[in-house]
């Protein structure tokens, strides 16, 4: 059996020593004295000096950009700490029994791994990559609040030190025991790392005599404290400072994820906060908040999920904040659908709060209560999957560029797809009374945390090296590392949505042996994901001083697309002034392929899909009403024909509570295509322009036909069955040309219309 504490220890200052060693020979490297002579003292005088005038800058430093750098800097190192963990815990998992660290380490392993990830490592790099850019990209000065800004940072340290002193003072205890007696130095001995899981369920957070739960407490409460500093600067920043020319309609697509995190974590910190005093209070002072007699164990579950759901969104849209600005760079096109992507933004902001009891499905609350928590789950997938669509359609016929941040937006794509739909099913009881204690749920957050989280930052870390550092990164180790991270997630979380499925409990150091080999194709895939985030510090380090300088003022070639965003703009301003470049022009512009959306009207296009709808709605209402008509023809000749029943129509007024007669039925049929397929048709009408409307209406019209065929499959066989296809087919088509050829005299119409305003 090893020991943990020396283990991780020597690893994570074999770790650091590496970073140092690296950094300091690529520095040298970089600065080869010209003469070829030996450092003199005074040089070596006026390094120190600079030493020292650098640290006191960066300890007092107030600049967004440098206080970006440094929750970035903290960030990583946490998330280093935290990926130790988690390759110790997967080693452990290569054999069934507890060899190699003791079943308590193991849980220990997975309670700080937890917290140390989703607390000092997402939302600190989250809030670096926020601090770096966003005043760049809405034009501010800097944050509202720079010493604020600065003291919400160095709360984390402090933080993060007390929540994981346990190890270290382990550590400390065993290099003491070595000259000083146990007795005297018992207090460094009975430390020990957190092991009741990052939940802190009580009552064994309450009853465990770990003074090491103390200190975690105090920490976490303190790194509450920073991230609520934190979201409020935010949010006063992008209510307050944007520069001129950008309104919330054209706010760009990260800084409103910021601003819904912030909002999110306004209201979800404090929360945590009190929970944590109480849980201290039970502690030390003898309350009975969590106590049997008290509120019980499951007021300890309520508490905390109303903070943990809406954690998992905090930790969520930032990444995706950056896929939507990240993706369209990598494919030539506009974000489709922008407004959508806001409002599915806002909705997950204000839904992430009412689904927390999803996580106590399988304790003892009245089923009622958690039957609405059900729907709700369910609801929220919608949104999820709005941005989901948007994201893909984004990528439809554009230019796709294979570069590093490209592939890792693709692969978060893929991974978030399979991580949302298996939430989904989590999310209905039955099956999560199934699932709840297996490495299913384990599969699925991590799909989401390691998939679409960290791979949206690294992309982010090589979109913006240029601007950051003035020199590229490795470009060709960048796209070996993107592919390697992408395909040790799939490998190690697909397995563990497997062994889940076959029923293996999670948080186990010991399962049964015929487990042995899924688990070990899991650490192996572990073990490339901890391997390719080596890689990329790496190539960050060393690109540093060694990658090729920038030579142009628009590294990206955005401006041949159109996308020339405002942080590039600033970049090209500091390249000109610094080195006198001259402003690079593309040879062509490619007109994006939407059009410059319009600004839209009130809170940043709050009120646009109404807008639209109205603007459209009687085009939209006249298409669909003759689509709808044309389809009905289709249909009345298959009833004719015998291959639909009369009865199925009887069945749409029954489904909305009317008597079950085909001629209301019919009637709701003419009512809800004029209303329901138009608005299908409008909210892609982003996209529409790109393609003759005529050939989009028919596709549409065979994508929906065959979901129809499918949905409302009565079960004929062999001709009938023949018929019924073709007669879904053939009637959808109908409609769909009717919609298109009615849209396209009435968009004609309208554009002769605005010609001759003068418009254009
Ligand atoms: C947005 C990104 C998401 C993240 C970061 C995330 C994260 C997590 C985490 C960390 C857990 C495990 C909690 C534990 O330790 O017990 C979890 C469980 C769960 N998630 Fe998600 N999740 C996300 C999205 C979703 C979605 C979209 C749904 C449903 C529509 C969902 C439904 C659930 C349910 C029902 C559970 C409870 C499973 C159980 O414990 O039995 N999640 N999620
Ligand atoms: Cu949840």
């Amino acid at each position: 059996m090893l020991n943990r504490a020396i283990v991780e220890g020597t690893a994570l200052t074999v770790l650091a020593l590496s970073v140092l060693c690296l950094w300091l020979r690529e520095r040298q490297k970089a600065r080869p004295e010209s003469d070829g002579g030996y450092t003199t003292r005074e040089e070596i005088g006026f390094e120190i000096g600079r030493l020292q005038s650098e640290l006191s800058r960066w300890l007092t430093t107030t600049d967004h950009r440098d206080i970006g750098l440094l929750y970035i800097a903290f960030g990583t190192a946490a998330g280093l700490w935290g990926g130790v963990d988690a390759m110790m815990l997967r080693t452990e998992l290569l054999t069934p029994p507890a060899d190699i660290w003791t079943p308590e380490t193991y849980n220990a392993l997975f309670t700080t791994h937890g917290l140390t990830m989703l607390i000092f490592f997402v939302l600190p790099v989250f809030f670096g990559i926020g601090n770096y850019v966003l005043p760049l990209l809405i034009g501010a000065d800097d944050m509202a609040f720079p010493r604020v800004n600065a003291i919400g940072f160095w709360l984390l340290p402090p933080a993060l030190i007390l929540v994981r002193m346990g190890l270290m003072l382990q550590v400390l205890g065993q290099v003491l025991n070595l000259v000083l007696p146990a007795d005297a130095i018992r207090f460094f001995l009975t430390m020990r790392e957190v092991s009741v899981g990052w939940t802190l369920y009580a009552p064994l957070s309450v009853q465990q005599p770990n003074p090491q739960i103390d200190l975690l407490l105090l920490g976490l409460h303190l790194s509450g404290i920073a991230t609520t500093v934190g979201a409020i600067n935010f949010i006063t920043t992008i209510a307050y400072e944007r520069g001129e020319g950008v309104s919330w309609a054209n706010l760009d697509i990260f800084s409103w994820n910021m601003l819904v995190t912030s909002g999110i974590a306004l209201f979800a910190f404090p929360l945590l906060g009190s929970a944590l005093v109480m849980l201290l209070l039970d502690r030390n002072l003898g309350t009975a908040f969590f106590a049997t007699e008290g509120g019980g164990a499951i007021l300890w579950q309520h508490l905390f999920w109303f903070w943990g759901h809406p954690e998992v969104y905090i930790l969520f849209l930032p990444a995706t904040g950056l896929m939507s600005l990240i993706l369209p760079k990598f494919v030539g096109r506009k974000l489709f659908g922008y407004q959508y992507i806001v409002y599915s933004t806002l909705g997950l902001g204000v839904l992430s709060f009412g689904v927390w009891a999803h996580h106590m499905f399988t304790t003892s609350a009245d089923p009622r209560v958690k039957l609405s928590f059900m729907a709700v789950s369910i609801a929220i997938a919608v949104p999820s999957a709005i941005k989901v669509f948007n994201w893909i359609t984004t990528m439809w016929e554009g230019d796709i560029r294979l570069t590093a941040p490209f592939i890792l937006c693709a692969g978060g794509i893929g991974t978030f797809i399979i991580g949302g739909v298996t939430g989904v099913f989590l999310a209905v009881i039955p099956v999560d009374i199934l699932y709840h204690g297996t490495y299913y749920v384990v599969g699925h957050f991590h799909l989401i945390v390691v998939g679409i989280i960290p791979f949206l930052m690294i992309a982010a870390s090589y979109y913006w090296y240029p601007l950051i550092t003035g020199r590229w990164y490795d470009t060709r180790m960048a796209r070996f590392q993107a592919l390697l991270i992408v395909f040790g997630s799939f490998v190690t979380f697909m397995t563990l949505l497997v062994i889940g499925g076959l029923g293996l409990p999670r948080r186990q150091a010991i399962y049964p042996p015929e487990y042995q080999f899924a688990q070990q194709i899991a650490t192996v895939g572990g073990y490339v994901i901890g391997l390719s985030a080596l890689l990329w510090l790496y190539n960050m380090l060393v690109s540093y001083w060694r990658g090729t300088p920038v030579t142009t003022t628009d590294p990206w070639g955005l401006k041949a697309t159109n996308q020339f965003t405002r942080e590039w703009q600033w970049f090209e301003q500091r390249m000109m002034d610094k080195y006198d470049m001259e402003p690079t022009e593309p040879e062509t512009t490619r007109r994006s392929y939407a059009p410059e959306a319009e600004p839209a009207g009130l809170a940043g296009g709050v009120g646009t899909v109404a807008q639209t709808v109205s603007r459209n709605a009687w085009m939209a209402a006249a298409g669909g009403f003759v689509g709808t008509v044309l389809m009905s023809g289709g249909l009345i000749t298959a009833i004719l024909i015998g291959v639909l029943d009369p009865v199925s129509f009887g069945e749409i007024a029954e489904l909305v509570g009317l008597p079950a007669s085909p001629a209301i039925g019919a009637g709701l049929f003419l009512v809800g295509g004029t209303v329901t397929w138009p608005l299908l048709f409008l909210a892609f009408s982003d996209y529409l322009p790109g393609r003759l409307l005529f050939e989009t209406g028919l596709v549409f019209a065979t994508l929906i036909s065959s979901g129809f065929a499918i949905a409302f499959y009565t079960g004929q066989s062999g001709l009938a069955f023949v018929g019924y296809l073709t007669f879904v087919l053939v009637s959808h088509w109908a409609y769909g040309i009717g919609l298109t050829v009615t849209f396209q005299y009435l968009k004609s119409d309208e554009v002769l219309q605005s010609r001759s305003d003068g418009g254009g």
